[in-house]
């Protein structure tokens, strides 16, 4: 080990009293970046402290290891029902299982990212923190569940962390180097512009690509991203910064009796009350923490009964925006009070529809207008009326891209691809089927795509029909829902072909879904286990298996909202 500690800058020095030298690692689960960025800009405040640490994916990391750790942080979000992140569905059912070892050295903390709106709010980082403690691992501090602005409950947790360990970790590792992690898996050098520091860019075009007739508004959306050396790669999502609608923001004052021209303060700057209702908070989304804080000035009875029922609270504020709750249930609050109670905007992100082998310094989305009556009014989404309707051709837009590994065509181009996209589900996949163009694989490819009407709703049809002429797209399957009487989905289609379906899989096909994580992934994965056991001859239960080392193995990958 001496010998190392000349030569090797990123060996783990021994110590003068022959322990290893310890170090904190930090391990997220991340799907959608944020578990990820917040990981590595705790590592960043480490390394300007000289506390050493590492950063690992959950996804990249040899459970084994965990044994050997002495200092451990989870960073970790929870998705739909109570779901771990792709990243670290391994560890999570490793640690729960029989195989998972004791760990009784092992010191550790861990941050939950989360929204409060759903049932199995941060369940993923509440079973990560049990399993630790359940295995003898001793708790630095007490888990933090972050809701969907987490910085400052993030902050305080990196904080309470790096007191407790801080001197234990810098006197005893006084001249140690935590081991260095090979993280590069992209090879795009990372942009200089993030979430916190986006770069705005400017609308080319935007064009409505649903027909007259449909039932739905979807547009086809092409930014500039100019010079700003912003790039990216199929599978990755964009995010966007939006401004709410002024006359929503408007008609929020009027019916809260406020004036849009009062001052208020936010995050420690003065704005008007109109500025930083339309720019910096959440307003086409509701939560129970606004409501909690609302109820106070509300002082109403029907109000107070709906917070002490968290399931009846959670249906209430599903189809709700903050303006039905302010209607609804009239408060004397002022401007500020009304302020503190909502919630920082969250930038909303999209899957890329386009490839930079194609397009360049474009970046393409799919956009669907999300437009609902409840309570008695018409409502939109924030950042699709934004980019649909209020940003003209021209206008800003500040954006930055959300890189996604676990949404990446297979690296041998001869490898053949299923991708099931309904709706605007089917984004990725122009941009799939531009970068496998441009890169003349060899590997074939099958969409298979849905919506209501063939007329009025087949998206980016004449792309996808040049595609099959010249033979980019070998297959394509589609399930126009309302075409007929019995409604027909993507899934329909993939059971009448699943004798293919099953020779693609068997044949070492990759396997996408994008689109509806609600009801059409699930139902699309019931699908496949029933082609398995079919085609494949299986039982239930070794079909359910074939599945999940599909997704082990990276060969069913997921990009569901
Ligand atoms: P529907 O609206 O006619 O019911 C894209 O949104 C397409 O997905 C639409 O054709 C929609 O059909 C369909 N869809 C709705 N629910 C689905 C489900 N559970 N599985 C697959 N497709 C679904």
């Amino acid at each position: 080990l001496a010998g190392l500690a000349q030569n090797g800058q990123s060996a783990v020095l021994a110590q003068s009293d022959n322990k290893p030298a310890k170090f904190l690692t930090i391990l997220y689960g991340s799907q959608t970046g944020n578990a990820k960025s917040v990981a590595k800009e705790y590592k960043a405040k480490l390394d300007a402290l000289n506390v050493p640490a590492k950063i690992a994916s959950m996804a990249d990391y040899k459970h084994k290891q965990l044994k050997t750790e002495s200092h451990v942080v989870v960073i970790v979000s929870t998705h739909g029902e109570g779901e771990a992140p792709d990243d670290a569905v391994a560890l999570h059912s490793f640690l729960a299982g029989k195989k998972a070892p004791k760990l009784n050295d092992l010191n550790f903390a861990v941050l939950g990212l989360g929204d409060t709106s759903y049932e199995f709010f941060c369940q993923t980082a509440k079973d990560f923190d049990k399993r630790l403690q359940d295995l003898g691992a001793k708790r630095i501090t007490a888990r933090v569940d972050c809701d969907v602005d987490y910085d400052t409950d993030a902050t305080a947790w990196f904080e309470t962390v790096t007191h407790q360990i801080k001197d234990e970790l810098s006197a005893k590792s006084s001249q140690s180097v935590a081991p260095s992690l090979d993280m590069g898996t992209s090879g795009v050098v990372a942009s200089q512009y993030t979430k916190k520091s986006p770069y705005t860019a400017t609308l080319l075009e935007s064009q409505k690509i649903t027909g007259r007739d449909s039932v739905k508004d979807i547009r086809h959306i092409e930014i500039s991203l100019e010079d700003s050396g912003i790039q990216y790669r199929p599978g990755d999502a964009l995010g966007i910064w939006f401004k709410n609608d002024a006359n929503l923001v408007d008609e929020l004052v009027t019916v809260l009796g406020l004036q849009s021209d009062v001052s208020v303060s936010w995050s420690g700057d003065d704005y008007s009350l109109k500025d930083v209702l339309v720019n910096k908070l959440e307003l086409t989304q509701s939560y129970p923490t606004f409501v909690t804080q609302y109820a106070e000035y509300a002082n109403n009875v029907e109000l107070n009964a709906l917070l002490d029922d968290k399931s009846v609270l959670r249906e209430y504020l599903a189809q709700c925006q903050i303006i039905d709750v302010v209607r609804q249930f009239p408060a004397k609050i002022s401007a500020q009070q009304f302020v503190d109670a909502l919630r920082i905007m969250t930038p909303r992100l999209y899957s890329i529809a386009s490839s930079q082998a194609e397009v360049e310094d474009e970046v393409h989305l799919t956009v669907a207008l999300v437009e609902y009556d409840a309570h008695g009014h018409a409502h939109q989404g924030g950042a699709s009326s934004f980019l649909s309707t209020r940003l003209e051709e021209g206008g800003e837009v500040n954006v930055f891209v959300e890189q996604n590994d676990n949404f990446r065509l297979p690296d041998d181009g001869n490898t053949p691809v299923i991708m099931v996209g309904p709706g605007t589900g089917i984004a990725p996949f122009r941009a799939f089927m531009q970068q496998r163009e441009a890169e003349e694989a060899s590997g074939e490819n099958w969409l298979f795509f849905g919506n209501p009407n063939y007329t009025q709703d087949f998206l980016y049809q004449t792309e996808w029909q040049r595609f099959v002429k010249d033979g980019v797209v070998n297959k394509v399957s589609l399930a126009f829902s309302r075409d007929q009487e019995q409604k027909v989905y993507v899934q329909h289609r993939m059971l009448e072909q699943g004798a293919e379906l099953y020779q693609w899989l068997e044949q070492g096909a990759h396997l996408y879904v994008c689109g509806d994580a609600n009801h059409m992934a699930k139902d699309v994965q019931d699908a496949l286990v029933q082609i398995v056991i079919e085609h494949g001859a299986k039982s239930e239960e070794q079909a359910e298996q074939y599945i999940s080392d599909l997704r082990r193995t990276k060969r069913y990958q997921k990009d569901v909202y």
